[in-house]
């Protein structure tokens, strides 16, 4: 925390020396962005669906926490190798560098829904939970059945 603190006098004068965003809708771009956000449904009735989400990150590095979806239990999970057997993980947080991207994939970082019931508009209302920037809400659209593959 200290170590946090004593770098905002930095981050304040970086924000000066920045050029000024032209409209007051550019306090919008200091939040990361939600450019992609498909979700596959349980194919069978009970196991869980999952969420793939595309972040690009603003210009201050952020951590995403959670995700929530109304109804479901969501879980940000990695898929990671050991052994050769690919396992699922859950993890803590997700970081976002600044200005960089973050693109989750079959096999890599997704987010795990359990209890989900596939909306029947199949848009699916998901709000991201940012350690810094608080909460952004998306919208999450069914995976083409090509990308959705056989695994997540
Ligand atoms: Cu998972």
């Amino acid at each position: 925390m200290t170590f946090r603190d004593c770098r905002v006098p930095l981050a304040a004068l970086a924000l000066l020396t920045a050029p000024l965003p032209a409209t007051a809708a550019g306090a919008a771009d200091a939040a990361p962005k939600v450019t992609a956000a498909a979700f596959r449904a349980p194919t069978v009735p009970g196991r869980p669906g999952v969420l793939y989400l595309s972040i690009a990150g603003g210009p201050k590095p952020d951590r995403l926490l959670a995700v929530e979806v109304k109804g479901a239990r969501a879980e940000l999970h990695e898929t990671r190798e050991t052994a050769g057997i690919m396992r699922m993980a859950a993890v803590k947080a997700i970081a976002i560098p600044a200005g960089g991207k973050l693109e989750m994939r079959p096999g890599g970082l997704h987010v795990m829904l359990f209890g989900l019931t596939p909306p029947s508009d199949g848009k699916l209302p998901v709000a991201l939970v940012f350690e810094k920037t608080g909460r952004v809400a998306a919208t999450a659209t069914p995976m083409a059945a090509a990308a959705a593959g056989h695994v997540h």
